[in-house]
């Protein structure tokens, strides 16, 4: 397989996560988002909406859209699960997985902090409120709903990592990447840190990756 990445990109880290706790091998293919590679012939002719990541099978098959590409990823591969088994459990998880993947970060991907910048001229100052509004917000509501929830366990959900979890340790490395103290948040601190003392979480780092610019790079750590 070829997974489409780029090492800061919240969504291509959700990819990441999913292939290394399943144990799939893969190629990494960097396309630079800060050069806007992503908006070039090349990869508009892999993924026509230009937006990472794009996972291409052995077959030549295109995956994108990241929580699509986690649902195959658990319905193709052996591995863990990646979803509870019981219903109710899979809607939870699928919830809380959505709250970031489709209602937080779209709010502050590089497109829409583009048109923010370029059309609506918004200065540095605003827009860096912007990005911090919505990661506080989704913040709050992830916490509200984990705290004093029976579901909740050392992770999101239960004892063992969910699509819930991936999509998490995104959110939290982004909110902290605006200022914020996960201390006011402190289920989802917990269960973040739980996360992300699994090597399939530490490995995949953003600040961790082979296209991570060497003067941020580090060795894989659980924060
Ligand atoms: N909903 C998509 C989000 C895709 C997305 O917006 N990816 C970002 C990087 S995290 C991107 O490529 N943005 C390019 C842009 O905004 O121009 C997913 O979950 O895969």
């Amino acid at each position: 397989m070829k997974l489409y990445s780029f090492w800061r990109s919240l969504a291509s880290f959700r990819v990441r996560i999913a292939l290394n706790l399943k144990g799939v091998a893969y190629e990494l293919i960097t396309v630079d988002v800060d050069r806007q590679q992503h908006r070039e012939g090349a990869y508009a002719a892999v993924n026509p909406q230009m937006a990472l990541p794009s996972l291409v099978l052995d077959d030549g098959t295109v995956l994108t859209q990241s929580l699509a590409i986690l649902d195959y990823l658990d319905e193709a591969c052996p591995g863990p699960a990646l979803l509870p088994a019981d219903p109710k459990g899979r809607a939870r998880v699928r919830a809380l997985a959505a709250m970031i993947a489709c209602d937080a970060h779209p709010l502050t991907t590089p497109r829409v902090q583009r048109y923010l910048t370029e059309v609506l001229h918004l200065d540095d100052t605003a827009r860096a409120a912007w990005l911090r509004y919505w990661a506080a917000e989704m913040l709050g509501a992830v916490e509200a709903r984990l705290a004093g929830d029976g579901a909740t366990g050392r992770f999101a959900h239960g004892d063992a990592p969910t699509t819930a979890d991936i999509c998490l340790a995104g959110h939290a490395l982004f909110a902290r990447n605006q200022g914020l103290d996960l201390g006011g948040a402190p289920t989802v601190q917990r269960v973040v840190e739980a996360a992300m003392a699994l090597p399939a979480f530490a490995a995949t780092h953003p600040l961790a990756q082979p296209d991570t610019p060497e003067s941020l790079r580090r060795a894989p750590t659980s924060s």
